[in-house]
């Protein structure tokens, strides 16, 4: 192995600093440093050379650890600005491993597929420029395989990791790499696939822990452990990495800090997504028409918690579990963890890219409930119509409103009319895809509920449920 092993990371956020990079700096063996690159974040990429590529993990809960220092992150990069040196990072024979958090829309899939959307802005572009290293690609997708079709050039392997909210997020990634493959340039197509198929792999993974934004409150709580900080990430005292044991070649020893290396991990993502992500949705969205700003406030609140509770009823019966796994222990345990008000997680954030998130978290729930006779499971119904009724309706303080990709086609879907919304977007447009585009009956029952949200309330509608 090389001197000083690296993993390239795509997608500096605080979720990386709490979870990969903590993972890495504790694994035992030979030290691995890690490049971390931000797609366009220059500020924090500044402030992190400032801070000598120092910052501080400040945990925050009951359990919670003494704030901690983290170096290993030794370089940090924007591709918008230097995509050539992403490129070389990628290649690099110190490079072993790349991780990747660019969230659920960052990979580029159809919305509701597994598949690249070919017709999404740039795509087609991007990889018709791939051959130029100092293009600026829009997507995340080219930059990881312009790194890539270097690397091809030394057949040296290289391990992919993809550390996103996405089921089957390793062979998505690696589905994804080989449809772009198929838009390049003849050659340069061929180089990247016959590559991808020699020396590549793309564990599947299933990340957690509850890592919100940094606000004035981590950054005193830095400094009160000594720390001057301005980019201190917080985060929960619990996380959990389960990971398919499939590397191409050398990667630290993730095992030995705590993470779990398992064939089960496709299990481990169903728990993940529907237990704990799809609460998270419930609780956000049913917590901003409720005037809340954070998680924890609904997870406290008795008619917020019994619906998701009730969301989390639904959800159990879909998945297959892990061997040995108690879903009750660990659907309690979620309440606990959600209730962590300290943590300042808040509705907005969790309420972001719905569109996105509710398409790994809703459709496949409720196809599984169609084919056991009940198609319009109550819980789910009310989490996709509050979705609707945040994103479209709802009157919210400035910064309590959701960023939505789809907002703008929803808002101009609900110029039809409150009863015609949920049709027009979830049918007609698909937005969540197009297994529940199918799904007829769930979309009636969503489209009843959203008008009782308008027309009653949501405590009338939760004293109902
Ligand atoms: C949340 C997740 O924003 C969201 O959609 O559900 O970020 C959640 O906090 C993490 O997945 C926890 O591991």
């Amino acid at each position: 192995m090389t001197e000083q092993p690296r993993i390239v990371h795509l997608g500096l956020g605080n979720f990386h600093r709490a979870h990969q990079a903590v993972y890495t700096a504790d694994a035992a063996g030979q030290p691995w440093r890690i490049t971390a690159v931000a797609r366009s974040n220059r500020q924090l990429v500044e402030t992190l050379k400032a801070q000598n590529m120092s910052y501080t993990i400040v945990e925050v809960g009951p359990g919670a650890a003494e704030p901690r220092r983290m170096t290993v992150i030794d370089r940090a990069l924007v591709a918008k600005d230097e995509p050539a040196a992403v490129r070389a990072a990628i290649a690099d024979p110190e490079c072993h491993v790349v991780t990747l958090t660019i969230t659920e829309k960052g990979y580029g899939y159809k919305p509701g597929s597994s598949d690249l959307d070919v017709e999404a802005a740039g795509v087609r572009e991007d990889a018709a420029g791939l051959g130029d290293a100092d293009r600026v690609p829009t997507t995340m997708l080219a930059v990881l395989a312009g790194g890539l079709l270097d690397r091809a050039d030394s057949g040296n392997p290289i391990t992919l990791v993809s550390c996103d909210n996405v089921g089957h997020n390793g062979t998505g990634l690696g589905r994804l790499l080989r449809q772009f493959a198929a838009l390049l340039p003849a050659e340069q197509g061929d180089k990247l696939t016959a590559y991808l198929d020699a020396s590549v792999s793309t564990p599947n993974t299933m990340v957690d822990r509850i890592v919100p934004a940094t606000t004035d409150k981590h950054r005193d709580m830095a400094a009160e452990a000594g720390f001057e900080d301005q980019i201190p990430v917080p985060g929960e005292p619990f996380t959990m990495w389960v990971l398919e044991d499939d590397f191409a070649g050398p990667h630290p020893d993730w095992a030995s800090s705590g993470a779990i290396l398992s064939d089960q991990v496709d299990r481990y993502e169903l728990v993940k997504l529907r237990l704990l992500n799809a609460a998270n949705s419930m609780l956000a969205y049913l917590g901003l028409l409720n005037g809340g700003t954070f998680i924890a406030e609904g997870a406290v609140n008795d008619a917020i918690k019994a619906a998701t509770w009730q969301l989390g009823e639904e959800m159990q019966p879909t998945i297959t579990l892990p061997d040995g796994f108690d879903p009750i222990d660990y659907r309690k345990e979620l309440f606990v963890r959600f209730s962590n008000l300290e943590l300042g997680h808040t509705c907005q954030q969790v309420g972001s890219d719905g569109s996105a998130k509710l398409t790994q978290r809703v459709p496949g729930p409720v196809a599984w409930h169609a084919e056991h006779g009940d198609p319009a499971p109550k819980a789910l119904v009310l989490l996709t119509a509050a979705w609707l009724a945040a994103v479209v309706y709802a009157d919210l303080p400035e910064g309590n409103v959701p960023d939505e990709p789809a907002r703008d086609l929803l808002k101009q879907l609900a110029e039809g009319g409150v009863d015609q919304l949920a049709k027009a977007a979830l049918v007609d447009h698909a937005v969540l895809g197009p297994q529940l585009a199918e799904q007829t009956a769930f979309v009636e029952a969503v489209s009843a509920q959203l008008v009782a949200l308008q027309e009653k309330g949501l405590a009338a509608v939760l004293a109902d449920f």
